[in-house]
Protein backbone atom coordinates (compact mmCIF):
# COMPACT_ATOMS: atom_id res chain seq x y z
CA UNK A 1 0.00 0.00 0.00
CA UNK A 2 1.30 3.28 -1.03
CA UNK A 3 1.72 6.23 1.67
CA UNK A 4 -1.14 8.10 0.11
CA UNK A 5 -3.21 5.56 0.09
CA UNK A 6 -2.41 4.89 3.93
CA UNK A 7 -3.05 8.56 4.90
CA UNK A 8 -6.28 8.81 2.80
CA UNK A 9 -7.88 5.63 4.41
CA UNK A 10 -6.66 7.38 7.72
CA UNK A 11 -8.90 10.27 6.55
CA UNK A 12 -11.26 8.03 5.77
CA UNK A 13 -11.64 5.68 9.58
CA UNK A 14 -10.90 9.20 11.54
CA UNK A 15 -14.09 10.52 9.65
CA UNK A 16 -15.95 7.07 10.03
CA UNK A 17 -15.41 7.22 13.36
CA UNK A 18 -16.46 10.47 14.10
CA UNK A 19 -19.35 9.94 12.42
CA UNK A 20 -20.32 7.48 14.47
CA UNK A 21 -19.36 9.12 17.78
CA UNK A 22 -21.75 11.44 16.43
CA UNK A 23 -24.31 8.94 15.55
CA UNK A 24 -24.47 7.14 18.82
CA UNK A 25 -24.68 10.77 20.88
CA UNK A 26 -27.48 11.54 18.61
CA UNK A 27 -29.49 8.63 19.13
CA UNK A 28 -28.73 7.80 22.77
CA UNK A 29 -29.40 10.73 23.99
CA UNK A 30 -32.32 12.29 22.29
CA UNK A 31 -34.68 10.63 24.11
CA UNK A 32 -33.55 13.26 27.26
CA UNK A 33 -33.30 16.53 25.33
CA UNK A 34 -35.02 19.49 27.62
CA UNK A 35 -38.80 18.90 26.73
CA UNK A 36 -39.26 22.83 26.75
CA UNK A 37 -36.49 23.56 24.40
CA UNK A 38 -37.45 23.06 20.68
CA UNK A 39 -35.99 25.72 18.61
CA UNK A 40 -32.68 28.42 19.05
CA UNK A 41 -32.69 31.63 18.20
CA UNK A 42 -28.58 32.98 17.68
CA UNK A 43 -28.47 36.47 16.97
CA UNK A 44 -25.22 38.13 15.67
CA UNK A 45 -21.88 37.37 18.05
CA UNK A 46 -20.50 40.46 19.74
CA UNK A 47 -16.97 41.06 18.55
CA UNK A 48 -15.04 42.63 20.80
CA UNK A 49 -11.76 42.17 19.04
CA UNK A 50 -10.83 44.50 15.93
CA UNK A 51 -10.67 41.32 13.29
CA UNK A 52 -13.02 42.20 10.83
CA UNK A 53 -16.14 40.18 9.86
CA UNK A 54 -15.62 37.86 12.58
CA UNK A 55 -18.66 37.82 14.16
CA UNK A 56 -20.98 37.55 10.98
CA UNK A 57 -18.50 34.05 9.89
CA UNK A 58 -18.22 32.65 13.10
CA UNK A 59 -22.67 32.84 13.76
CA UNK A 60 -23.17 32.01 9.94
CA UNK A 61 -21.24 28.93 11.04
CA UNK A 62 -22.56 27.57 14.11
CA UNK A 63 -25.99 28.51 12.53
CA UNK A 64 -25.14 25.95 9.00
CA UNK A 65 -23.57 23.38 11.58
CA UNK A 66 -26.50 23.27 14.21
CA UNK A 67 -28.75 22.73 11.19
CA UNK A 68 -26.93 20.38 9.69
CA UNK A 69 -27.12 18.29 12.36
CA UNK A 70 -30.87 18.65 12.83
CA UNK A 71 -30.59 19.05 16.29
CA UNK A 72 -32.39 22.14 17.22
CA UNK A 73 -35.19 24.69 14.78
CA UNK A 74 -33.34 27.39 14.25
CA UNK A 75 -35.29 30.37 13.88
CA UNK A 76 -34.88 34.14 13.89
CA UNK A 77 -37.90 35.50 16.20
CA UNK A 78 -36.24 36.00 19.09
CA UNK A 79 -39.40 36.64 21.66
CA UNK A 80 -40.90 33.17 20.19
CA UNK A 81 -37.77 31.85 21.35
CA UNK A 82 -37.48 28.77 23.46
CA UNK A 83 -33.64 29.22 23.65
CA UNK A 84 -31.27 31.80 22.79
CA UNK A 85 -27.43 31.36 22.08
CA UNK A 86 -25.38 34.77 22.96
CA UNK A 87 -22.09 34.65 21.66
CA UNK A 88 -19.13 36.91 22.15
CA UNK A 89 -15.42 36.78 20.71
CA UNK A 90 -13.34 37.78 22.94
CA UNK A 91 -9.95 37.32 22.24
CA UNK A 92 -8.23 36.99 18.92
CA UNK A 93 -4.06 36.31 18.71
CA UNK A 94 -2.53 36.21 15.53
CA UNK A 95 1.31 35.82 15.40
CA UNK A 96 4.58 33.92 15.44
CA UNK A 97 3.95 30.32 16.73
CA UNK A 98 7.55 28.88 15.82
CA UNK A 99 10.52 29.95 14.82
CA UNK A 100 13.30 27.94 12.39
CA UNK A 101 17.19 27.40 12.82
CA UNK A 102 18.25 30.93 12.01
CA UNK A 103 15.27 32.44 14.31
CA UNK A 104 13.26 33.47 11.39
CA UNK A 105 9.97 32.71 11.76
CA UNK A 106 8.19 29.20 10.01
CA UNK A 107 5.09 29.18 11.57
CA UNK A 108 2.27 31.49 12.22
CA UNK A 109 -0.75 30.73 14.76
CA UNK A 110 -4.27 32.04 14.75
CA UNK A 111 -6.32 31.48 17.70
CA UNK A 112 -10.08 33.01 18.75
CA UNK A 113 -12.16 32.40 21.60
CA UNK A 114 -15.91 32.86 21.40
CA UNK A 115 -17.77 32.60 24.86
CA UNK A 116 -20.94 31.46 24.91
CA UNK A 117 -24.03 31.39 27.15
CA UNK A 118 -27.17 29.35 25.64
CA UNK A 119 -30.30 31.02 27.30
CA UNK A 120 -33.42 28.35 27.99
CA UNK A 121 -35.95 31.28 27.54
CA UNK A 122 -38.76 30.37 29.81
CA UNK A 123 -36.69 29.22 33.10
CA UNK A 124 -34.00 32.13 32.01
CA UNK A 125 -31.30 29.83 33.09
CA UNK A 126 -28.04 28.98 31.22
CA UNK A 127 -28.07 25.61 29.77
CA UNK A 128 -24.06 26.18 28.84
CA UNK A 129 -22.01 28.81 29.46
CA UNK A 130 -18.86 28.19 28.31
CA UNK A 131 -15.92 29.77 26.39
CA UNK A 132 -14.49 28.09 23.25
CA UNK A 133 -10.67 28.05 21.15
CA UNK A 134 -9.74 27.42 18.11
CA UNK A 135 -6.66 27.92 16.10
CA UNK A 136 -4.95 27.58 13.00
CA UNK A 137 -1.47 27.47 11.79
CA UNK A 138 0.23 29.11 8.22
CA UNK A 139 2.81 30.58 6.74
CA UNK A 140 3.29 33.79 5.65
CA UNK A 141 5.40 33.23 2.30
CA UNK A 142 3.89 29.65 1.34
CA UNK A 143 0.63 27.94 0.11
CA UNK A 144 -0.84 26.01 2.72
CA UNK A 145 -0.78 23.19 0.40
CA UNK A 146 2.99 23.02 -0.04
CA UNK A 147 4.21 24.93 3.28
CA UNK A 148 5.14 21.92 5.01
CA UNK A 149 2.77 22.97 8.22
CA UNK A 150 -0.36 20.72 9.56
CA UNK A 151 -2.52 24.14 9.33
CA UNK A 152 -5.52 21.93 10.79
CA UNK A 153 -3.59 19.91 13.24
CA UNK A 154 -5.93 16.90 11.92
CA UNK A 155 -2.88 14.76 10.78
CA UNK A 156 -2.61 14.93 7.24
CA UNK A 157 0.01 17.15 5.43
CA UNK A 158 -0.13 19.57 2.54
CA UNK A 159 -1.29 18.45 -0.70
CA UNK A 160 -2.56 14.89 0.79
CA UNK A 161 -5.03 17.06 2.82
CA UNK A 162 -7.67 18.01 0.63
CA UNK A 163 -8.77 20.79 3.06
CA UNK A 164 -5.61 22.87 3.00
CA UNK A 165 -5.43 25.25 0.19
CA UNK A 166 -6.34 29.03 -0.70
CA UNK A 167 -4.96 31.64 1.35
CA UNK A 168 -2.96 30.59 3.91
CA UNK A 169 -4.77 32.79 6.46
CA UNK A 170 -8.12 32.78 5.71
CA UNK A 171 -7.67 29.10 5.99
CA UNK A 172 -6.26 29.29 9.96
CA UNK A 173 -8.95 31.26 10.24
CA UNK A 174 -11.55 29.33 9.40
CA UNK A 175 -9.94 26.21 10.68
CA UNK A 176 -10.30 27.97 14.06
CA UNK A 177 -13.88 28.79 13.44
CA UNK A 178 -15.08 25.22 12.05
CA UNK A 179 -13.00 23.55 15.53
CA UNK A 180 -15.29 26.04 17.35
CA UNK A 181 -18.27 25.91 15.84
CA UNK A 182 -17.88 21.79 15.94
CA UNK A 183 -16.96 22.09 19.53
CA UNK A 184 -19.95 24.14 20.74
CA UNK A 185 -22.66 21.62 18.86
CA UNK A 186 -21.15 18.63 20.46
CA UNK A 187 -21.60 20.77 23.69
CA UNK A 188 -25.38 21.27 23.03
CA UNK A 189 -25.68 17.25 21.91
CA UNK A 190 -23.90 16.21 25.40
CA UNK A 191 -26.70 18.55 27.62
CA UNK A 192 -29.23 15.75 26.82
CA1 LIG B 1 -3.98 18.89 7.90
CA1 LIG C 1 -0.11 22.72 4.82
Amino acid sequence: MTMELKKRLKKLTSILSLLFVVGCSYYSMAGSLPPNINNVNIPLFINETSEFEISEKITSNIVDEIAIQNILKIINDEKNSDSTILGKITNVSDGPYSFDVNEQVSEYRFTLSVSIQWVDNISDKNLIEQTFTGFGTYSLDNDPSTDGIDNDNDGILDENDEDEFGDSRELAINIAINKIASDIVNSILSTW
